[in-house]
C-alpha cells in the first residue's frame, strides 16, 4: 500500500496503521497502540528547571499495530519511509558509537529498545523479584524484553514542536513493555522515554513532552510539576478552543541552541544560589540579586550602574532566569483562569509569556512571532504564544469556540500578508495520553 492510496486525511491513524499491518504481514495485529501529540499552553524551557508546565495532550495520534515477532528482532514499517526499522533483540549496548547509531526516527526506536533492555537486566541482575530500587528507575518488574513487528501511522506534523519524537518513543515503549506482561505508569513510561532521548538519542531535553503524551487527560491541560513529577488534571472550560497555528517553519538550530540556554539557567541558578531556578519567585529573585549586587559592592567588584556587573551573574543568564521564574509563577495564574473560567485572563498571560520568551529567553523566531500578533488580533482570541523549544513550528491560540470562522477568516490571510506563507490550523480536542488496546 502507498500513502497516496489511502490518504491520511480521510482516515484516521488507528485505521491506517491496522490496514498497512494486514497488507505488510498478511494477518491481522494483536494489539494497537495510540500516543497523542502534546501542545504546551503555559510553562516553557521550566521543565529543565525543575519548575512547571500546562500542556495538553491532543487529537493528532501516532499509532502501532503489532504482534509478537517469531524472528528475535523488532521491524517497525512507517507510512512515512520506505526503510523500516529493524532492531535485534537484545539489542546494541550502551558501549555503541553514536556514529553507529540508527539515522532519523528509527534511532529513537533503537534507544527505547535499549532503555527496555536495560530495564529488564537491571531487573535480572536484582534476582528477578524486581525491586524497584534495584531496577534504578522505578519501572515495573515483569519479563525481559520481546521481539515483536509492527505498522506505524501519524497524523503529528513532524519537527513542529508538538512532540512527534516523544509520542513515536511513548508508542514503542507501551508496545515492548505491554508484550513483556508490564503495567508502567505514565510517569516510568515517560522517565524511560527520556532516558531514551537523553542517553541514546542525545537531546539533554526535560520530561514535559513524554509526560504530557503519557499522562493526558481528556478534557483537561496537565499541571506538571517537573520536580516532583506529580500531574494534575486542570479542565479546559468547554468554550474555548485550543487552536494550534503550524506556522510551516522548520529549523535545524534548536539542538545547539537549546542546550545554551539549558547551561545558562543552571548558570544563572548557581549565581543566584538555589538548586535550581524554580526555588525562585519573582520577589525573592530580585532580593537575592539585590543581594549580590549589595556584596559585590562591598567587595569593589562592580561598576557603577551596571546591573549584574560583578555579581557572578551576567546579564543574559540574568534575562533568562527573569523569564523562567516569571514563566512558573504564569503557569498557576493560567490553571486558576482555566478553573475559574476565566479566558480572558488566560489569555492575557499567554500574551506576556510570548513576550517574555521573545525578548528575554530569545527562542521565539519571525514566523512565531507573526503568527502571535495575526491570532492576537484576529477575533475571538484570548491570547497566543509560541510553543514547544522555539524557533520555528507551532504557536498556540485559545479562541472563543463560537467565533472560530471569524478568527480563521481574520488569522489566514493576516498571516500571509506578514509572512508570505500560509499556516495550517488544527482546532484541538485534549485526549487521554499513550494507551494500548488489545484486539483479540
Ligand atoms: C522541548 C523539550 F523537549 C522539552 O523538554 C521542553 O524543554 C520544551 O522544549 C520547552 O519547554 O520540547
Amino acid at each position: 500500500m502507498r500513502a497516496a492510496e489511502y490518504p491520511a486525511t480521510e482516515h484516521p491513524a488507528t485505521e491506517r496503521a491496522v490496514r498497512a499491518f494486514v497488507e505488510t504481514y498478511g494477518e491481522r495485529p494483536t494489539h494497537l497502540v495510540r500516543a497523542p501529540a502534546r501542545v504546551n499552553l503555559i510553562g516553557e524551557h521550566t521543565d529543565y528547571n525543575d519548575g512547571f508546565c500546562l500542556p495538553v495532550a491532543i487529537d493528532r495520534e501516532l499509532c502501532i499495530a503489532l504482534r509478537r515477532n517469531e524472528a528475535p528482532e523488532l521491524r517497525l514499517v512507517s507510512e512515512q519511509d520506505a526503510v523500516p526499522a529493524v532492531i535485534p533483540l537484545p539489542p546494541p549496548g550502551f558501549d555503541t558509537p553514536v556514529s553507529a547509531r540508527a539515522p532519523g526516527w528509527v534511532r529513537y526506536v533503537e534507544g527505547i529498545a535499549v532503555m527496555l533492555a536495560a530495564e529488564s537486566a537491571s531487573r535480572a541482575a536484582a534476582g528477578s523479584g524486581g525491586s524497584r530500587a534495584a531496577a534504578g528507575s522505578g519501572f515495573p518488574a515483569g519479563g525481559g524484553p520481546v521481539p515483536w513487528r509492527g505498522t506505524l501511522a501519524s497524523d503529528i506534523p513532524v519537527g513542529a514542536g508538538l512532540s512527534s519524537s516523544a509520542a513515536l518513543e511513548l508508542a514503542v515503549a507501551l508496545a515492548g513493555a505491554h508484550l513483556a506482561g508490564l503495567t508502567p505508569a505514565p510517569t516510568e513510561l515517560a522517565l524511560l522515554a527520556q532516558r531514551a532521548e537523553n542517553l541514546w538519542v542525545g537531546a539533554a531535553t526535560g520530561l514535559l513532552d513524554q509526560l504530557a503524551c503519557a499522562a493526558g487527560v481528556a478534557g483537561h491541560a496537565l499541571r506538571i510539576d517537573c520536580r516532583t513529577l506529580t500531574t494534575e488534571p486542570v479542565p479546559l472550560p468547554g468554550g474555548l478552543a485550543v487552536v494550534v497555528i503550524d506556522t510551516g517553519s522548520r529549523r535545524q538550530v534548536v539542538t545547539s541552541e537549546y542546550a545554551t540556554r539549558r547551561a545558562e539557567c543552571e548558570r544563572a541558578a548557581r549565581a543566584l544560589g538555589v538548586a535550581a531556578l524554580r526555588d525562585l519567585t519573582p520577589r525573592s529573585m530580585d532580593e537575592a540579586v539585590a543581594r549580590l549586587g549589595r556584596s559585590a559592592r562591598s567587595d569593589g567588584t562592580t561598576r557603577p550602574g551596571g546591573a549584574a556587573g560583578g555579581t557572578g551573574l551576567d546579564p543574559v543568564a540574568l534575562r533568562r532566569a527573569r523569564f523562567v521564574v516569571a514563566e512558573n509563577a504564569r503557569v498557576d495564574a493560567v490553571a486558576a483562569a482555566l478553573r475559574a473560567g476565566d479566558a480572558p485572563t488566560a489569555g492575557r498571560l499567554l500574551l506576556a509569556g510570548h513576550r517574555g520568551i521573545r525578548e528575554d529567553f530569545e527562542v521565539s523566531g519571525p514566523e512565531l512571532d507573526a503568527a502571535v500578533q495575526a491570532a492576537s488580533a484576529a477575533p475571538g482570541c484570548f491570547g497566543a504564544r509560541m510553543t514547544g523549544g522555539g524557533f520555528a513550528g507551532c504557536a498556540v491560540a485559545l479562541v472563543d469556540r463560537s467565533r472560530l470562522t471569524a478568527f480563521t477568516e481574520a488569522f489566514e490571510p493576516a498571516y500571509a500578508a506578514l509572512t508570505g506563507r500560509w499556516a495550517v490550523l488544527h482546532v484541538c480536542s485534549a485526549v487521554a495520553g499513550t494507551s494500548v488496546l488489545d484486539l483479540g
